[in-house]
Parts: C-alpha cells; structure tokens; sequence
C-alpha cells in the first residue's frame, strides 16, 4: 500500500469515526460498560459475514463447540476465522481491516491505537433454548487492561426472544473477577480458574440494571471487557439468530497467560508484554489524531 493511500484509508476511518460514535456513546461506554452503535455495517459487510458464517457452520474448526444436545435447534460457535486460508479467513479479515469497527473500538475506548484480538461467532438458530451463561469476557483471555472490548454484530434483525444480548451497566466497574465457566450445559471452572462464582443475575437484577436493545443487522453492541452479559435461548421458531463477536485492545492491554484463561495463539509475546509486535495481535487502526 502507498503512504497516500494509507493516509486516505485513515482519514475515511477518522470521517466514519465522527459518523457512528457521539460524546454521548463515549460517556455511555465509559460508564455502562456497554452502548449500542446503528448501522455501523453496510449492506455489503453484513451479506460477506452471512456467507461467512454459512461457511464456518457447514466446516467448523478446530476451536468451535456445538452446544445444543436435546436435538432442538442449534447453538453452534466458532473463533480464529481471520485466520482461515480460504474465502471465509478473506471475509473475517476484510471485516476486521475495512470496516469501521476498529475506529468505533478506538473511539469508545480513548485510545490512540487499536490491535484485534479474535473474531468469534455465534449462531444460535429458531427453537434453541440454550442460554448464553451470564459471564465476563476478560476472565477468558490472556490478557489485561482497561482498554478492551468485544464488538457483537448481529447478522439477522434480534430481540430478547430470538437471544438478544443483556448486559449488566456498570458492572466493568464492581471490580469481581467472576471465574471462566464451559458454556453449554456442563458450567463447570475451567481448571485452573481464578475468581467468584457468578451469581444469578436473573434473579439478583433489577431490570434498570440491565441493557438490551432490539436491533438490525449492521448494529453493534460495544461492551467492556468485564462487562457481565448473556442472552436467553432463540424462542423464535421462524427466525435465525447469527451474530460474530469481534474483539478489541487498546493502548493500556499487555498479554497476561495466567492459568484458567483460554489458550490462545500465541506467536511470540511475553507475560506483561504490549500488543501489536506480533502477527497474532495486529494493530489495525491508529488515531489521526496524533
Ligand atoms: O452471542 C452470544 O450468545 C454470546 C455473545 C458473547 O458472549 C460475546 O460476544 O462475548
């Protein structure tokens, strides 16, 4: 790529960024732990991620769990697409490079730079009953900071009864560290894990301390780390629920691989280490503002 057709790319990124993310979506992020963001995908993104995940549901990888087992529905997921060798790594990658998401990521989290963590998805198709556990998604990875956050994309138009996500504001903040659990039925810690037990969310919140949203595929849902989220199974008998999940760190992130977090690649860095040195955790996306 040129300079000057990386400073145009930049520049279309920094234009999208004044588009999508308001003051109020910032102080939203910073305080609830979660804000909404419309229409973020056009048209063409969102057809390319449909195929994508068509694709990754009929060759599922090495990282994937099916976790619907009564025979009712499907609750399929699946991570590391951006790193196939086929059509579906393209559509992943293009996403994670060309779509606004990165700069919504920097804006959201003040930060200066933005490196991709992993894309994941979830499909969870008409008739499942399958909750989503409520859970935080930072006891999972190895990593830690503040700047760092999941972007979740819905493929096909979502609400609570078809497994819209909910989300507990605030709770980034509460300072728990609730212990990684297997989704899918068997909830058992993942050896080794550190922190609470999540507690039931369901009976425990008042329903002001929760967020939801119905939305439309190109909407997005950025949310914290240690945001506690979870959604209900698909009710819906006539409509699919897909969704990718894309993940985010900003400048304060380092690796951190204590045990109980999720294997993840890991070409090269160290314990402590900052991101963005190595292929596994690419920085995509710079703010034009230094
Ligand atoms: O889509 C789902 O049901 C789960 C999403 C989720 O937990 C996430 O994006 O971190």
């Amino acid at each position: 790529m040129t300079q000057s057709s990386a400073q145009q790319m930049t520049a279309a990124r920094e234009d999208t960024l004044s588009t999508y993310v308001t003051d109020k979506d910032i102080v939203q992020y910073q305080t609830d732990g979660v804000v909404v963001i419309r229409g973020v995908l056009d048209t063409a993104q969102i057809d390319a991620l449909r195929e994508g995940v068509e694709g990754v549901l009929g060759s599922l990888g090495a990282h994937s769990d099916e976790y619907e087992t009564n025979g009712k529905g499907r609750f399929a997921q699946d991570m590391f697409m951006w790193k196939r060798k086929d059509r579906i790594g393209d559509i992943f990658r293009d996403t994670v490079l060309y779509s606004p998401l990165a700069a919504v990521a920097g804006a959201l989290m003040q930060s200066q730079k933005i490196s991709f963590l992993y894309d994941q998805m979830f499909v969870k198709e008409p008739g499942t009953a399958n909750p989503t556990p409520w859970h935080q998604d930072l006891p999972y990875w190895p990593f830690k900071g503040d700047q760092i956050c999941g972007i979740w994309c819905p493929l096909d138009p979502v609400d609570l009864s078809s497994g819209g996500m909910k989300y507990v504001k605030g709770s980034h903040r509460s300072g728990k560290w609730y212990a990684p659990r297997h989704f899918g039925g068997d909830d058992k810690a993942y050896d080794g894990a550190q922190g609470d037990v999540m507690p039931d969310i369901e009976k425990l919140a008042r329903p002001d301390e929760l967020a939801s949203w119905e939305m439309n595929p190109g909407d997005c849902i950025v949310f914290h780390g240690l945001t506690i989220h979870g959604s209900g199974g698909n009710t819906s008998l006539s409509r699919r629920r897909r969704a990718v999940s894309l993940r985010w760190a900003g400048d304060d992130v380092r690796y951190d691989a204590r045990p109980g977090a999720y294997p993840f690649p890991n070409d090269g860095l160290q314990d402590g280490q900052a991101l963005g040195t190595t292929l596994d955790y690419p920085t995509v996306w710079r703010s034009a503002s230094k």
